[in-house]
């Protein structure tokens, strides 16, 4: 990839030797982890070559799109609502850091004792080794843990940043009305970065867009609660880390035909793993590309990842977009409603996560939850304490790992992972 592409990179003023570093690594990486998994579904091709492509073919896209006019965003939560910068003709790119490769250039500015997330992203700009950042115009923020936000501050420094304000308490009537004020104003940003008006039918064109891909991702994990599942958590959750950058039509059509084969897989019993593997569940922070670290070791382990509780995960396809009318104000309405549901443990109370949990361990058939939480990432360690307490009632055993994007810990990980797998096999 590096001979092709490097011209586009020069022109995005990468630093074309650190990159290529960068980019030795990776693809021995999903040799490992991924494509050694036995029995893949076939359309998983496209969504491997998605990744052997990272950092080339949809860059290029992206520049070309810039190109014709159309202005990049990045994002980094599920809160940066993509229906309103699609509206604007805007395309929006994830831009979370799963890479421990990007941490030292961070590291150098930081305090050492912040979320690994965090300190990926930053340094994939400060250190210029992310084409995807290098083509943006814009990036939004949003105020839900304090890292995040101080950081955005200094994005700002080198791309425009513009913060949006979720509200803790979004179940209020004050918390709403300030969602509603938030997104009326992030409209009217867009409006001016593009020079296009976001109009009512503009609107409910990129909300059927956005529903669309969010619909596929929910058949994809509907599909998983056969036993033995389809597919392993691992790619599955390499699809929904895809869909943060990938073209979304392309993407869409894509999710569904792998769910195609799966829906085959699923009537005939075909799945990755025997029909007694232990059944997890995978709850709380994020993992961004390329961190697939825990699902890894997990499923080498000999569990079956059946659901992700995360924002790589049900709580970004779960609940749709529905407009009650087709005025904008009905739009906005329904964006505030579905953003107000999306259960990030920066919300307080938190109780719709704890009950997202309980329900989908059951609808899952889970008979243990992985619980995730990232090193300093406050919100969901404390939140762990009233997942735990929730699941215990309901006789769920869980695990809490907390960890960050170095490989130190994995055999650590590992034995405790096979511990708890033992347990849950000698419950059955
Ligand atoms: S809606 S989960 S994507 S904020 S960066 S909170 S890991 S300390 S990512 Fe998130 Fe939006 Fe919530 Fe979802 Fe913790 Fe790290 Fe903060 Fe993080």
């Amino acid at each position: 990839m590096a001979e092709k592409y490097v011209n586009l990179w020069k022109s995005l003023d990468i630093d074309l030797e650190k990159h290529n570093q960068l980019l030795a690594v990776l693809p021995q990486i999903y040799t490992d982890l991924v494509l050694s998994q036995k029995n893949r579904p076939k359309k998983m091709d496209y969504f491997d070559f998605v990744i052997s492509e990272i950092h080339g073919l949809r860059v290029e896209e992206l520049v070309k799109l810039r190109g014709e006019g159309n202005k990049i965003i990045g994002a980094f939560c599920l809160y940066a609502p993509e229906e309103l910068a699609y509206a604007a003709n805007a395309t929006m790119v994830g831009l979370c850091g799963g890479a421990d490769f990007s941490i030292p250039d961070a590291d150098a500015v930081l305090p050492r004792n912040l979320c690994p997330l965090i300190k990926s992203f930053y340094g994939f700009k400060i250190g210029l080794t992310c084409p995807y950042f290098q083509c943006c115009d814009m990036l939004v923020g949003e105020t839900t843990c304090d890292g995040k936000k101080k950081v955005y501050e200094l994005l700002n420094e080198h791309v425009p940043t513009y913060i949006i304000e979720v509200p803790h308490k979004p179940d209020t009537v004050q918390g709403r009305s300030l969602w509603l004020k938030e997104l009326e104003e992030f409209k009217t940003q867009l409006e001016k970065l593009t020079g296009n008006k976001i109009t009512a039918e503009k609107l409910k064109a990129s909300i059927e867009l956005i529903n669309d891909k969010r619909k596929a991702l929910k058949r994809l994990a509907e599909l998983r609660k056969a036993t033995p599942a389809p597919i392993s958590g691992l790619d599955a959750l390499i699809v929904t880390q895809i869909g943060f950058y990938d073209d979304v039509k392309r993407f869409t059509a894509k999710v569904n035909e792998l769910c195609d084969e799966l829906e085959e897989r699923v009537k005939n019993g075909v799945g990755v793993t025997d029909k007694n593997a232990p059944r997890l569940m995978v709850s709380g922070c994020p993992m961004a590309v390329p961190n697939w670290k825990l699902p890894s070791i997990a499923e080498s382990a000999g569990a079956s990842i059946v659901v992700e509780e995360s924002c790589v995960g049900t709580r970004y396809f779960t609940d749709m977009v529905e407009p009650k009318g087709d005025s904008l104000n009905d739009m906005l309405e329904a964006l505030v409603e579905k953003y107000a549901k999306i259960p990030c443990a920066c919300f307080t109370p938190n109780d719709a996560r704890i009950e997202s949990i309980d329900k989908l361990a059951k609808d899952f058939k889970v008979e243990g939850v992985v619980y995730y939480t990232l090193q300093f990432c406050h919100s969901y360690n404390v939140e762990a304490v009233k997942v735990g307490k929730a699941l215990k009632s309901e006789g769920v055993p869980m695990l809490k790992i907390e960890t960050d994007y170095t490989m130190e810990d994995a055999e650590q990980i590992r034995t405790r992972l096979e511990a708890f797998l033992e347990m849950i096999r000698g419950k059955k």
